[in-house]
């Protein structure tokens, strides 16, 4: 154990370490900080485990990488113990998973619930952390790790009128737990990114009529989810440490299509320019048939790069949604354009397109008729009214930055997160920020996070923060901060590898786009999983070249 500099008044309020969000990463670190003899707490701002899993109630809500690889791989017993029904799990299945790993792990009574934390601060002579949750709860702590997610802020649109709806109104991040009945309801949805895409598909047998109100069409991939049956199941046992390796090192940091990839692993990485136009269009419908997007985006070698292998995935989906929707204007208004494929982040969705050919589904081009405002009685269009009984905000979110800066954080010489990150979150690694000594962040800015499986980045990280905690320990060292020039580095080489990528070629939440006076940053790491496990890697074999960690 690292030797405390002030022995804490009590283990409860004053522990080794505070962890800050019960989603995935949080829950992980608990536990490996439990394993390496430190005492921790977590604390948790919702009633249960689930992170984003907790709040995103909302129908159809359920996750686009599949569950043998959206899940822990650091207990033999959890995987052994659990059974994923489905290829892709939902919300409630991926809730239950993390209650399940809770109980068996026999972490519950260290997490405190309704515990939002509002304040931390670095105490330099203590050299520990100051925190307080808003009901006025303190604790300090030597090492406080951020779990606080990438997608848990959400935002509304900035529409005149919005708080004068009569009518319910929801945002799918906030989705009531009790449920919503939209039974016989005219529904206006306004989002068509990844929930708003799931939403759609979850409600049409019930509604009266849906308005989907769309702004930026997206490019979805069908999901093709189904039952996982004891054959998958015995599959991934007898494969699971390949598939585990080969999900690890993979592009996507364990990401996507674990069955599927298996199936197509012959087929990455190829060089579309060899190809004729006939093979690449037998190899995109296969991948179309596999669902997900990942077979699609790494069938062939540089889409993320590369604008004209990236134009022929893209016209490949634009393609597939024209043979769907036979509707010239709603095929307009559906239709992707002016953007490139994964510069927003892709949508997954079953029977997505299939929805616009129902009846009592409408597709509303805000590119041609905007809206003017919410009114008492729907949404007032420039040239139309729209009568309503329920709003769905499927919005999105102040992503990747917004839970870490919405806490009043303040490092060294009071320095706040805020200023630190005044023009565009720095880190070094992802992990760890120049001013805020013992403060680590998981899944943050600067690393891999939403552009991977986040589940295995955040276990990567969490075990790399373990070994790098247990190195200190070993040198009786107490203090872990990153060195600005290794930051500045590190910021730099992030910067470089994004130009190379096609990601800033919208206007979207990965570049912070969606928030107005957000510095534009693509926010994750845009190398991919291997490039920056490599780089961790790297900076270990270098006894943690561009970390400070020194004993105050
Ligand atoms: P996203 O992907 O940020 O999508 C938000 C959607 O809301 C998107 O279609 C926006 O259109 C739309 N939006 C936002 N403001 C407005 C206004 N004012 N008018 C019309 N339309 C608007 O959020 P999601 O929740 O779907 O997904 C976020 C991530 O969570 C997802 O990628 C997964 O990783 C999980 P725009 O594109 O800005 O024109």
């Amino acid at each position: 154990m690292i030797p405390r500099q002030q022995p804490p008044a009590s283990r409860e309020s004053a522990p080794d370490a505070i962890v800050v969000g019960a989603g995935f990463a949080g829950i992980h670190m608990l536990w490996k900080l439990q394993t390496l003899g430190f005492t921790a707490v977590l604390l948790e701002a919702e009633s249960d485990v689930g992170g984003c899993w907790y709040a995103n109630r909302y129908p159809g809500a359920r996750c686009d990488v599949e569950s043998f690889a959206y899940s822990y791989s650091f207990s033999r017993e959890i995987e052994d113990e659990w059974r994923w029904t489905e290829r892709y799990p939902t919300q409630a299945e991926i809730q239950r998973y993390q209650g399940f790993v809770v109980d068996r792990l026999n972490l519950r009574n260290r997490i405190r619930f309704s515990s939002r934390v509002v304040t931390a601060s670095y105490a330099e002579e203590a050299g520990r952390w100051a925190i307080k949750c808003e009901d006025g709860t303190a604790y300090s702590s030597t090492h406080l790790f951020l779990a606080t997610g990438p997608l848990t802020v959400p935002r509304m649109p900035e529409i005149a009128g919005i708080d004068t709806f009569s009518g319910e109104s929801y945002h799918t991040a906030r989705w009531p737990k009790r449920g919503v009945n939209l039974t016989g309801k005219r529904v206006g949805l306004i989002g068509t990114g990844s929930s708003g895409t799931q939403l759609i598909p979850a409600v049409t047998d019930v509604v009266e009529r849906l308005y989907v109100f769309v702004r930026t069409p997206n490019y979805v991939t069908p999901a093709r989810n189904y039952p996982l049956t004891q054959e998958h199941r015995d599959y991934w046992i007898r494969n699971r440490e390949e598939l585990r390796r080969l999900c690890r090192r993979s592009e996507v940091g364990g990401g996507g299509d674990v069955l599927t990839f298996e199936k197509l692993r012959w087929k990455r990485g190829l060089d579309s320019k060899a190809l004729s136009n006939e093979q690449q269009q037998e190899i995109m419908a296969e991948c179309w048939e596999a669902g997900g997007p990942a077979p699609l985006i790494y069938a062939f070698k540089d889409v993320y790069s590369d604008p004209v292998v990236n134009e022929l995935v893209s016209s490949f989906i634009r393609s597939k949604i024209s043979e769907v929707i036979q509707d010239a204007e709603v095929l307009e208004t559906l239709t992707p354009a002016g953007y490139p494929f994964l510069a927003k982040r892709p949508c997954v969705a079953d029977n997505y397109y299939e929805s616009f050919t129902r009846p009592n589904v409408e597709a509303v081009n805000l590119r041609r008729h905007p809206v003017k405002a919410v009114t008492p009685g729907g949404i007032s269009l420039v040239d139309r009214d729209i009568e309503l009984d329920v709003i769905v905000y499927a919005s999105g979110f102040d992503a990747m930055t917004g839970a870490i800066t919405s806490i009043d954080i303040r490092g060294r010489h009071g320095i706040s997160i805020q200023q630190a990150w005044r023009a565009g979150p720095q880190s070094y690694l992802g992990m760890a920020v120049a001013g805020f000594p013992n403060m680590f962040i998981l899944g943050g800015p600067g690393s891999p996070s939403v552009l991977t499986n986040v589940v295995a980045t955040t276990e990567f990280q969490v075990d790399y923060l373990g070994d790098m905690l247990a190195y200190a320990q070993r040198a009786a060292a107490t203090v872990i901060e990153a060195a600005s020039d290794a930051q500045n580095k590190w910021v730099t080489h992030a910067s470089q590898v994004a130009r190379g990528t096609l990601f800033d070629r919208a206007d979207s939440w990965y570049v912070g786009a969606n928030v107005p006076g957000k510095p534009r940053v693509v926010l994750p790491y845009a190398g991919g999983s291997i490039a920056y496990q490599d780089a961790c890697a790297e900076v270990t074999r270098d006894g943690y070249r561009g970390f400070v960690i020194s004993k105050s």
